[in-house]
């Protein structure tokens, strides 16, 4: 197995870099963590705030930034990267930050990696796959087709495919991991769980994209946490690794038990315009991770993961208050 000393986690002022680094200070005492953020409007240092000074370093900076990255990455055994442009809606209102960070920031850390030698783990999603239809008996696995529909899953496609061609045409020691989509505390505002959530405890009804039957598979971000971790120090060099818990549920479900949970009428939401090109069904089958790496998720059950969820949102106001506003302007702006 790799046993890294010194890892440099990209993105870790985001949503699941965040979780990451508080997941890696709490179980593994040997490991120092880097991380490298640019603070887009996504990231705060308030997610990493509090943990040890002398486990956690934080450099203010961009992946894109080659010089920068000559300077910190001598030192470190290992990139976690997770720094991204993630979010749908903004992919289609402009695309163009997400070549920048998706596509340019992974070339730049690809060549870095390949500069000092060291390991890289690539965090990537299942929407690279595409949509699977309602019925279909078929989930994703790691040899299903890239088949991106969204100008954020497209560049995230084309990361995966750069990390592919630079290990096997350098011999970088690298390896991928697709996961679907992640709930739990430090998840912003935009996305559809804290949305909904942010909104019923702002006074807002929530608001559900065309018919809502439109399936994810949920997975809690710690179960990410320790995904990763099992693949970056057991996985097979080269190798990519599905990450999933068997959580397909559609989005009116979903919102159906924020509703419930919260207090709230179940017809107590509005329905608003879809979104462009939106992606049907995602599923993964994680039997490769689990069957060759022995993981398994711990939060499974999802009902109870997302009262916590609730409950740290309630407890938290100072913490999504400051974005809420304008993340509601936007969204209005475009009718959703
Ligand atoms: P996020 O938007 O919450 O956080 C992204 C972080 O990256 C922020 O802290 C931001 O400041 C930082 N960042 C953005 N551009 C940067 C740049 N150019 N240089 C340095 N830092 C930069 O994202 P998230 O939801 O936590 O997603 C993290 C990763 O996980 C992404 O790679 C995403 O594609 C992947 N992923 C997300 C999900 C999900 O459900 N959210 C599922 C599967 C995979
Ligand atoms: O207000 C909303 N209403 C609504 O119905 C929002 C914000 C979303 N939705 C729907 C769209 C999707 O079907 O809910 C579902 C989930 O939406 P998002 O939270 O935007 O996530 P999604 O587009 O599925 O992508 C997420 O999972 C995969 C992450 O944002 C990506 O970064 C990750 O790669």
């Amino acid at each position: 197995a790799f046993t890294p000393k010194n890892i440099i986690v990209t993105g870790g002022c985001g949503f699941i870099g965040s979780n990451f680094v508080h997941y890696v200070v709490e179980n593994h005492p040997e490991v120092h963590v880097t991380v490298l953020d640019a603070l887009t409007y996504a990231g705060s240092l308030d997610n990493i705030k509090g943990l040890p000074e002398d486990r956690v370093d934080f450099v203010h900076g961009n992946i894109c930034d080659a010089e920068l990255l000559d300077k910190i990455v001598p030192g470190h055994d290992a990139i976690v990267h997770y720094a991204a442009e993630s979010h749908n809606d903004n992919s289609i209102a402009d695309p163009e930050p997400f070549l920048k960070t998706n596509v340019e920031g992974t070339f730049r850390l690809l060549e870095s990696v390949r500069k000092f030698g060291i390991r890289y783990h690539h965090i990537s999603t299942d929407e690279v796959y595409g949509d699977l239809a309602l019925d279909d008996p078929a989930r994703f696995t790691e040899s299903t087709p890239y088949h991106p529909s969204s100008p954020y899953s497209s560049t995230k496609a084309s990361s995966d495919l750069l990390v592919r061609a630079w290990t096997r045409t350098y011999g970088l020691h690298t390896t991928i991991s697709n996961c679907s989509n992640n709930y739990g505390p430090f998840q912003h505002v935009e996305k559809f769980i804290p949305r909904q959530i942010t909104n019923i405890l702002s006074g807002i009804r929530p608001k559900l994209y065309g018919n809502g039957l439109n399936v994810r598979d949920w997975i809690h971000t710690d179960d990410h946490s320790s995904a990763v971790w099992t693949i970056l120090t057991q996985g097979r060099l080269g190798e990519t690794y599905l990450i999933g818990a068997d959580g397909e549920k559609n989005n009116l479900d979903v919102l159906k038990l924020i509703l419930k949970q919260m207090g709230q009428p179940e017809d107590a939401f509005d329905h608003v315009k879809d979104r462009p090109g939106h992606d049907r069904r995602y599923a993964i089958d994680s039997t490769k991770l689990r069957t060759e790496l022995g993981w398994k998720p711990q939060h499974t059950n999802f009902e109870s993961g997302l009262d916590k969820t609730i409950e740290w949102y309630t407890n938290h106001q100072e913490w999504w208050e400051k974005t809420k506003a304008a993340t509601e302007k936007r969204y209005k702006a475009q009718g959703q």
